[in-house]
């Protein structure tokens, strides 16, 4: 059976031989590098001919756009499901078509030693561009970015402006990450012909289309490719061990100085690989845990060749350590307790798409309610949010797109290929943020499937492999029993929903089964436990008391009944509790939703519900026991 856009599936196989697009670090200005934003508004066509491959038959890339057919304006970032009146675009499944024409400055052209790199921060599902009607490059996965050097493009062809098209396809298949599968409906008494549906085993909409900026940016041919950095501490002395990746030449020197945030230089070393060590050094603590949380230095990497060119990069850089025991979470040696909340990106009418008022808004809510820390459920969030993140202090557990594996198929070799590229990519974009202080491979695994066993010991051990400094989990909702991955991780993240999707309707039994719950993994597997996801649908301005399922007192009732034993086991080897979830969201249309999930404890609008008021009472009570609150702050709440 085809998927929608045949083309698809022979792109899928060049993947191999494309993936070293992949970018590592986020583009910034410096003194030898530029970036142009070409977000703002685009051209838009989704191909609406039967098996979705029109574009690709009539060469759509090769002259403008709306030479080959009608165009409509989009967005860009957004996705675009909710942006037209169209029912067909909202629930649109297979290729769409993005385009728009772009100044390139003469002088990046001209200058031969000027290196030209185009950056997608993310598309969903699977992307192709081209420049000027040449293509580039590919990418497969809809939550990382993507870049391509087109400086060799952009120099042969004469033109300019020049025209970007790229096509974006959402189709998921068993073997993407997300899986999901594309059912034809045969049965002509009952649908017309061609009628096919994407099925999903996910709690979200599939949002599709360009959802994070799109850039141009220059570096010179030499130039800083990746820098990874590890840190450390000793009494009051930081250390931080780098190693920077340099292209584009074999002989070129590398310098690099770190400064306070009031421009101070406190080390320097020459050399790609080196240490630095900080006296008197300023840790980078969490929001709440200590009065001046989140200190940032500057590392700036400078690297020069005998020709005289030179590339400035600089990285923000907190030092801090992560460690993990059977019963503790410890960051800079103290225990940390995650009390936060889990995310999606997801907001009216822009969908999943990147918007910075909206990121602003969400950080402002969760310094509100007195949350320390977030887990980008269930895909990896655009690097800004991880920047605001090491900015404010807020502990993050970045999670990568392994959501509703539950398939045995999709246990195979091509997906755990698949899964160890994009843990790859990801460990590749995130791995210097100092907030980001432990990996999730998945969420919500078959893990009682017997392939599970395999698969991730697998993903795990090369994650690890990838970066030996931070933990590594899972999140599972299967039986402690039956679990086969739980081995493998280091700290057992649970999810569990009684009187909801069990026993609904009685709270009263919430306080057994959790006490259950935490003693069976504990008892097993002697390893942390964080609740990575708990909480009830409530409709908001939906009221009753007694409390009934879906109105703001009941989920109240359920979160305070979880809260009660929350504080007995974290004083034993509980060691988090992560709100389902910080705001409500959009679903698939199904049975079980009314317009979207309403688990949040914001509205969709980011307007509190009454669980909101309780959780910023006892996020804000546990801070004041365990932490040191900043100065600014006056318990309840500032
Ligand atoms: C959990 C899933 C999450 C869902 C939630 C729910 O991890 O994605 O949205 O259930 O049903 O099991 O609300």
């Amino acid at each position: 059976m085809s998927v929608p856009g045949s083309k698809r599936g022979a792109i899928i196989a060049l993947l191999a031989a494309v993936c070293g697009v992949c970018q590592a670090l986020f583009p910034r200005e410096s003194p030898s590098r530029e970036v142009k934003d070409v977000s703002g508004l685009w051209s838009f066509r989704a191909d609406l001919s039967p098996d979705r491959n029109r574009g690709f038959e009539h060469e759509w890339f090769k002259s403008p756009l709306a030479e080959t057919g009608p165009v409509i304006d989009m967005p860009v970032p957004s996705s675009y499901n909710d942006i037209t009146q169209d029912v067909r675009i909202r629930d649109f499944i297979g290729w769409v078509w993005y385009e728009r024409e772009v100044w390139v400055p003469e002088r990046w052209i001209q200058d031969q030693g000027t290196r030209i790199v185009f950056r997608v921060g993310s598309a969903h599902y699977y992307a192709v561009l081209w420049i000027n009607g040449v293509k580039v490059t590919e990418h497969e996965g809809g939550h990382l970015p993507f870049e391509a050097d087109i400086s060799s493009v952009l120099r042969q062809s004469s033109s300019n402006p020049c025209r970007i098209t790229i096509a974006v396809n959402n189709t998921l298949t068993l073997q993407t990450l997300p899986p999901g599968t594309i059912e034809y409906m045969t049965d002509r008494t009952r649908y017309p012909a061609g009628y096919f549906v994407q099925n999903t085993n996910f709690d979200f909409f599939n949002y599709a289309g360009i959802h994070r900026s799109v850039l141009l940016y220059t570096t010179p041919q030499v130039y800083t490719d990746d820098i990874t950095v590890e840190t450390s501490f000793s009494d009051n002395v930081g250390l931080v061990r780098y190693n920077v990746s340099v292209l584009g030449s074999f002989k070129s020197s590398v310098k690099v100085t770190l400064t306070t945030k009031d421009g101070r230089c406190v080390a320097s070393a020459s050399g790609s690989r080196g240490a630095l060590k900080v006296t008197d050094v300023n840790l980078w603590w969490p929001y709440l845990m200590h009065e001046n949380p989140a200190y940032l230095y500057s590392m700036e990497v400078q690297v020069s060749t005998e020709d005289g060119q030179t590339d400035f990069y600089t990285l923000s850089v907190g030092i801090r350590t992560v460690k993990v025991t059977s019963t503790q979470f410890l960051i800079n040696n103290k225990p940390f307790y995650f009390h936060g909340v889990n995310k999606h990106e997801d907001s009216d009418i822009r969908g999943k798409g990147f918007d910075w008022p909206l990121l602003v808004k969400d950080l402002n809510l969760m310094k509100w309610l007195g949350a320390n820390s977030f887990r980008t459920s269930h895909y990896p969030y655009a690097e800004e949010v991880l920047l605001m993140a090491d900015r404010h202090g807020i502990v993050v557990i970045d999670e990568c797109p392994g959501v509703g594996i539950k398939d045995i198929r999709s246990f195979g070799n091509v997906s755990l290929t698949h899964h160890l590229t994009v843990m790859k990519e990801l460990v590749r974009r995130d791995k210097n943020h100092p907030s980001v202080v432990m990996w999730s491979v998945a969420n919500e695994p078959a893990a009682e499937m017997q392939p599970a066993g395999f698969y991730f010991k697998e993903l795990v051990s090369y994650t690890k492999s990838l970066d030996s400094t931070r933990p590594v989990t899972y999140i599972t909702n299967s039986n402690y029993a039956r679990d086969q991955g739980a081995p493998y991780v280091d700290v057992i993240c649970v999810n569990s929903y009684f009187s909801w999707y069990h026993d609904p309707g009685h709270p009263e039994v919430i306080s057994i089964q959790l006490n259950t719950q935490f003693d069976n993994w504990f008892g097993k597997y002697r390893k942390p436990i964080i609740q990575s996801e708990y909480g009830a649908d409530a409709v908001s301005g939906l009221h009753s008391d007694p409390p009934m399922m879906f109105t703001e007192e009941y989920q109240k009732t359920v979160l305070q009944n979880y809260h009660n034993v929350f504080d007995q086991k974290r004083k034993e080897f509980v060691i988090g509790e992560l709100i389902w979830n910080f705001a409500d969201f959009m679903t698939a249309q199904n049975i079980m939703r009314v317009v979207g999930n309403k688990k949040g404890i914001f509205t969709r609008q980011r307007q509190p519900k009454a669980a909101a008021f309780l959780l910023r009472e006892r996020y804000w009570r546990i801070a004041n026991e365990t932490g040191v609150l900043p100065t600014w702050t006056r318990y309840p709440c500032p």
